[in-house]
């Protein structure tokens, strides 16, 4: 009877080995049955000598000399760390195969775009957002925890501007006192020099 034998190529979780905790990511190898028998393999994926994650043990078959494209299904540990691959193929009961992956996956915490809303307010704003772009550009964050970031909700637009606001009283008039209000307001950053303008130029002195 022939003996069982498994090669085990390209096994990768991602282009990218660093992965956030809890995440799931799909690994995949292509194994190849180099006998002449056609062979049914246990395969299991795991990360770290003590499985801080598996794919659980799933069963193919490849005909003799055939090679399969193999998905695993990987939820990320969720303690940081770094975890080497292993694969791990047995037919029958017996370890046939233990493969280590070349490149260990590098887990991070969670990733929470929240943490950019500096003054809470719910909204991510221009600063904000230049923030989190300086930072990806900076390789604090990756593109996807920017894009994370960018695709939470900006500040509602403030509604148009309209002079008349500064008229207190009413009456139809911008007086000195209401357009020294605008003025007020423009030095303390609240409104534009071109609403100032606006308002000055409602102005009746
Ligand atoms: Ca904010
Ligand atoms: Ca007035």
């Amino acid at each position: 009877m022939t003996k069982s034998r498994i090669k085990v190529k390209g096994l990768q979780v991602a282009n990218n080995p660093t992965f956030e905790a809890g995440s799931t990511h799909i690994a995949q190898a292509t194994l190849t049955n180099p006998t002449t028998n056609q062979f049914t393999y246990d395969v299991e994926l795991y990360f770290g000598i003590t499985k801080a994650g598996t794919s659980g043990v799933g069963s193919i078959t490849i005909p003799a000399g055939d090679s399969l494209i193999v998905d695993f299904t990987l939820v990320m540990p969720v303690a940081e760390d770094t975890y080497p691959v292993y694969l791990d193929v047995s037919v029958a009961g017996e370890l046939i195969a233990h493969y280590q992956a070349i490149e260990d996956v590098v887990v991070v915490a969670l990733f929470d775009p929240w943490v950019y809303d500096f003054n809470g307010d719910g909204y991510i704003d221009d600063y904000e957002r230049t923030k989190a772009t300086q930072d990806y550009f900076d390789g604090i964050i990756t593109k996807n925890q920017l894009f994370q970031v960018l695709n939470l909700p900006s500040p509602p637009a403030p509604p148009p501007f309209n002079p008349w606001s500064y008229d207190f009283n009413g009456n139809g008039v911008i007086d000195t006192s209401e357009l020294m209000a605008a003025a007020n307001d423009y030095y303390a950053g609240k409104i534009t020099k071109s609403q100032l303008d606006q308002v000055s130029a409602l102005w009746q002195g």
